[in-house]
């Protein structure tokens, strides 16, 4: 179940690079976790480092208005933090905004773009860009590489692999930030999100599988399974199938649950 170590010296090394290469630092974060996506790793390192650090508050369209005011007011005093939404067009002149002042004060900036896998760098970069270069996808991990973006005459932007520190797999995919296809026990991390939907916004659940969740995650999985019909031979509830479907329906946005 553990993390190879190595995997995170690598992951280390490629954001102290970027950090270095950059003048300002974008940390992209899902906005409906938008605490457990921000990394205090990469965040300590740009600490160390002086440089400038925004947040943005990717995917707004799957939040309410009022949880997003009331991160952006427990964010704000540690850093500036923006309202964005790719889909809904919402955050970009801002960001723009922001870019473009500290740009006048250097010859050249350069902006890294870092974040967990899936939390929109790449959407993020096209949206301020107004057109695709960087290559997107609903799959954690699909971005390779970095990836230099000319924004304006003197602004760069770096298209960024997710930045994963010693995380467990299943915590990662709990995230969004890990295939649920890769796990060995989808099942397990299926449980511990549903754990978390029942706890923050139940509701959740009957809007997306139209069944009534239990307080039970495992019940309320078996419910799920049931309504999609997944089954093993026998008649028996699918359950791998199941977790798996749940799980790619959070990375996909498809469910609206939310929390601090
Ligand atoms: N609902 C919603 N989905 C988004 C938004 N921005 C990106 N996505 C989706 O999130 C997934 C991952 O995007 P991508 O840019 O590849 O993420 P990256 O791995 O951080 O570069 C894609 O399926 C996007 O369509 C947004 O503002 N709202
Ligand atoms: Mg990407």
């Amino acid at each position: 179940m553990t993390e190879k170590p190595r995997e995170w010296l690598r992951e280390k090394s490629i954001a102290k690079r970027i950090l270095q290469e950059s003048d300002l630092i974008l940390e992209v974060v899902d906005a409906r976790i938008p605490f457990e996506t921000r990394n205090r790793v990469v965040e300590e390192l740009v600490k160390q480092k002086n440089k400038d650090i925004i947040i943005v508050l990717n995917k707004s369209d799957l939040v309410p208005e009022d949880f997003l005011y009331s991160v952006v007011e427990k964010t704000k005093d540690e850093y500036p933090v923006v309202v964005f939404s790719v889909h809904r067009n919402r955050g970009i002149n801002q960001l723009l905004d922001i870019i473009r002042k500290l740009a006048k004060k250097k010859k050249i900036i350069k902006v890294g773009v870092l974040g967990y896998p899936n939390v929109g760098k790449s959407s993020l970069i096209n949206a301020l860009k107004k057109r695709k270069v960087a290559t997107t996808s609903p799959k954690p991990g699909m971005t390779r590489g970095e990836q230099l973006i000319k924004l304006d005459k003197n602004i760069y932007l770096i298209d960024t692999p997710g930045i994963i520190t010693l995380e467990y797999r299943e915590d990662l995919a709990l995230k969004g930030a890990y295939i649920p296809d890769k796990l060995e026990f989808p099942v397990e991390t299926a449980l511990k999100l549903i754990e978390k939907i029942i706890k923050n916004r139940k509701e959740a659940i009957k809007e997306t599988y139209k069944v009534e969740p239990s307080d039970d995650p495992l019940e309320t999985l078996i419910r799920i399974g049931k309504k999609l019909n997944y089954r093993i031979k026998g008649g028996e509830v699918d359950l791998e199938r199941t977790a798996r479907k749940v799980l790619w329906d959070w990375i996909k946005g498809n469910i609206k649950a939310y929390w601090m």
